[in-house]
């Protein structure tokens, strides 16, 4: 993460550096926070971000779902990050919007907390690497199952239920991997620690469905929709673990990830142990609809129109 001048807080712009919160802000102990991750991205027609109505109707919703309501309205934190990034003078950045109970009450019963909202932006490569991106990662299966929607919110993009992928990260990492996959609570796949999950067969794409505790991602849907219009088949249905391992291709969808080939799950090759042709179609097209090259994807760009800190 590199850092960058200023960070939005509450509807101010503050210095990186002065953008704290006290030690007893609720979501700081309880994980009672709720987030977005998108990305901009430098095209032809100007700093660009992908989807950023679906980002922050997402942030919205998750929001919902714990009883939080955030006191600004989404255009207001449209137009705030347009700015934020501005003032950055950045051409290409993540951000990353975040709601949490504050600070001013403890225990568990939220609803008297003040709803704090920041949004954060800054330069950050490709989340799985460069090299990963262009030749595909090695993935395990994890022995951490992702969260139970009979426990937690799958659907919702919360804080602290991102303390199961961070069990998982941790373990496929100390086992040499670079991304683990987890199961759902009844052994079907479900995605990556932080990214969707697509499996490649006999010329047919599989994802795992909503009722597969999965997050809804919005990089799966702009993948599901560049794959169909590019003839391909994609259904959505539960994936049993073995059709990991006996897979032509897989990949990964995510905004810090954005789209990954992988190469190898538990040592098992897939398919030539290296990004397949489906794979590379879909991953060109997608990267051409990120960075603004294809015309037919030009809505979900949201062209930031304020001037940079160098205009
Ligand atoms: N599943 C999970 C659990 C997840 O965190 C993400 C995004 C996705 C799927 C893909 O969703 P989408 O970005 O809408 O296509 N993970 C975010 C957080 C990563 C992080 O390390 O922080 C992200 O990619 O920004």
């Amino acid at each position: 993460m590199e850092p960058s001048d200023l960070i939005w807080m509450n509807g101010d712009f503050v210095a990186w550096e002065d953008a704290k919160v006290h030690v007893l802000t609720h979501g700081l102990h309880y994980g009672t926070g709720v987030f977005e991750g998108i990305r901009a991205y430098d095209t032809e027609l100007g700093t660009a971000v992908f989807r950023h109505q679906d980002h922050l109707d997402r942030l919205f919703k998750s929001a919902e779902l714990y009883y939080m309501p955030i006191p600004y309205s989404l255009e207001e934190l449209r137009s705030a990050t347009h700015e934020l990034i501005g003032r950055n003078g950045l051409t290409s950045c993540y951000i990353r919007p975040i709601a949490y109970r504050g600070y001013g009450q403890m225990g568990l019963f939220p609803l008297e907390a003040p709803v704090d909202v920041a949004i954060a932006v800054w330069s950050w490569g490709a989340y799985l690497g460069e090299e990963g991106k262009r030749t595909g990662i090695r993935a395990k299966v994890s022995s951490w199952r992702r969260i139970s929607p009979a426990s937690l919110i799958p659907q919702s993009k919360a804080s602290g239920q991102y303390l199961n992928s961070v069990l998982a990260k941790i373990e496929s990492q100390k086992a040499g991997y670079e991304e683990a996959i987890l199961l759902d609570d009844h052994g079907n796949v479900c995605e990556g620690s932080g990214e969707n999950i697509f499996v490649v067969r006999d010329d047919q794409i599989v994802t795992p469905p909503q009722s597969a505790s999965i997050l809804d991602g919005i990089n799966r849907k702009s993948v599901i929709q560049i794959a169909r219009d590019l003839g391909h088949e994609v259904v959505e249905r539960n994936v049993a673990r073995a059709e990991l391992y006996l897979a032509d291709e897989i990949f990964l969808t995510g905004t810090a990830a954005e789209m990954c080939p992988v190469r190898e799950i538990d040592d098992h090759a897939i398919g030539e142990g290296r990004p397949g042709p489906v794979t590379r179609e879909i991953q060109a097209t997608f990267e051409d609809a990120l960075n603004g090259r294809a015309e037919r994807y030009r809505d979900w760009l949201d062209v930031v129109k304020v001037p940079s800190k160098t205009a």
